[in-house]
């Protein structure tokens, strides 16, 4: 019988190539070096540094899977995951600026885009020259995204776009918007479009005072007849599955990156026990200490494994949206479960931005929001499994 490795049960490791494990290692590094240091400042002033991207797309972060012709790494989905996980160990915003601009900006423009667009968008997105974000939800529609009401209308030479989206990720410094609308030139359907930051009619507000993810910028984007010339469609898809599909890979990716905020929030919980003297013993090395420790344990191990075996069905075109939905729900309810036990389990410390686990607890509400909410995925795996529709 082997040796019980107590951080990585399953022996995750050795389960990954030579080529992942060392795209996991310098991701680690580089989130040690050059992120670790920046966030308790930067979410206790709610600030994003736009040239983060710039150094995530030196480090070859955003283009993980993204052909090398464009500028990417030309990587699979499991490196993608292992790059969420150490991102977000430290910051869910910074994994949020991350996977914005990979699963919903990059991977449209790629899979769904002309070869024009993906020529002109594509390499410096990649770089981190350019920003992106992803106007899918409205004030009106947000799980329910069928219900949109931002209207491409066709003109001559192109289609005028009207409408406002909420919530995005990004949207306030963004140079490239893919935005999402129904065009009256195809019956109505959803179809995606690239605006670019300065177009006339186009604004993208902030929005402040959020209490979660505060080191990744949110905004509207707002729409007031803005003209876009026909190349500005993306061509190759039509319908909710198109915004879905870069979703799929989004939350995938949250589904890794989950469980790298709930490796931090369970480290510190170890060793705050490990480390705190009450009643002249350790708090670890109490019988209720130990069984949280335990239980944010077994959930990381499963979750992580889980979440690589989805990775190995992704890399072979043969992951299902559905177990998407299941360990996206899984590991992000997890994971703030196991946030919300480490604030408890280092007292009044817990809620101090120091010791950074109030900061994860906070971050994780929005995780488990957005991209699908926790009800939602059930309501995915529930029809899944009767064939019967709950969602009205
Ligand atoms: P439904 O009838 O189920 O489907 C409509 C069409 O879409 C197709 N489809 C999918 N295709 C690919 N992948 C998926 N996961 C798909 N899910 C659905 C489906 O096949 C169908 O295609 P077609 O050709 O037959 O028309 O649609 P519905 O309107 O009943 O939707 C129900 C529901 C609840 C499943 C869906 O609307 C949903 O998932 N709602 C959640 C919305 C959501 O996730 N929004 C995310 C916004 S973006 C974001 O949060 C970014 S945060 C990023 C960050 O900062 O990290
Ligand atoms: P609602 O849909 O109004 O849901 C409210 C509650 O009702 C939830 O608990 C939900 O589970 C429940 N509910 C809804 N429908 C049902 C039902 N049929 N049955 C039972 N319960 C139901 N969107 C983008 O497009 N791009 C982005 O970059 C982006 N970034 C975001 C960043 C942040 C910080 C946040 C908070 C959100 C972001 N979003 C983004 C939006 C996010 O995807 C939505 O907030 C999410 O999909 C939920 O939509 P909603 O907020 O309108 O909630």
């Amino acid at each position: 019988l082997g040796k019980f490795s107590w951080e990585d049960p399953f022996l995750l490791n050795d389960q990954l190539t030579e080529e992942e494990r060392m795209i996991k290692e310098a991701t680690a590094a580089f989130s040690s070096e050059h992120l670790a240091p920046r966030i308790i400042d930067a979410f206790a002033d709610e600030t994003v540094d736009p040239s983060l991207f710039k150094m995530m797309g030196d480090q070859g972060l955003l283009g993980v899977t993204l052909p090398e012709k464009y500028g990417g790494l030309g990587a699979g989905y499991v490196s993608y995951g292992l790059v969420a996980r150490e991102v977000e160990r430290v910051d869910s915003g910074y994994r949020s600026m991350m996977s914005v601009q990979s699963s919903l900006v990059i991977y449209p423009i790629y899979a769904y885009g002309s070869e024009e667009q993906r020529q002109k968008y594509l390499p410096g997105l990649a770089s981190g020259d350019l920003i992106g974000c992803f106007g899918l939800t409205e004030p009106d529609a947000g799980s329910d995204p069928g219900g949109m009401k931002t209207t491409a209308k066709k003109v001559a030479g192109g289609y005028k776009l009207n409408g406002a989206k909420m919530w995005i990720s990004n949207a306030p410094i963004a140079d490239v918007f893919v935005v999402w609308a129904k065009s009256d030139a195809h019956d109505g359907k959803i179809r995606g479009f690239i605006l670019e930051k300065g177009m006339t009619g186009l604004s993208a507000p902030k929005i402040s005072g959020k209490l979660s993810l505060r080191a990744s910028v949110t905004g509207e984007i707002v729409m007031e007849d803005v003209l876009v010339s026909e190349d500005a469609l993306m061509p190759h898809v039509e319908g909710l599955k198109g915004p879905f599909g870069c979703l799929n890979r989004a939350r995938y990716g949250i589904a890794w990156g989950a469980m790298g905020a709930a490796e931090f929030c369970w480290h510190a919980a170890r060793q705050y026990g490990l480390d705190r003297i009450q009643f002249n013993r350790p708090l670890a090395a109490t019988q209720l200490f130990q069984k949280k420790l335990a239980d944010m344990q077994t959930e990381i191990g499963l979750g992580l494994q889980a979440a690589l075996q989805a990775g190995r069905l992704m890399d072979e075109a043969k992951a299902a949206p559905e177990l998407i939905s299941l360990i996206k729900r899984n590991n992000c309810g997890k994971a703030l479960d196991i946030a919300r036990q480490s604030r408890d389990m280092h007292g009044g410390n817990g809620i101090s931005g120091e010791y950074q686990v109030m900061r994860h607890m906070v971050n994780l509400e929005t995780v488990n929001t957005y991209e699908g909410t926790h009800d939602i995925h059930a309501l995915i795996l529930g029809r899944a499994q009767t064939g019967l529709q709950a969602f009205f």
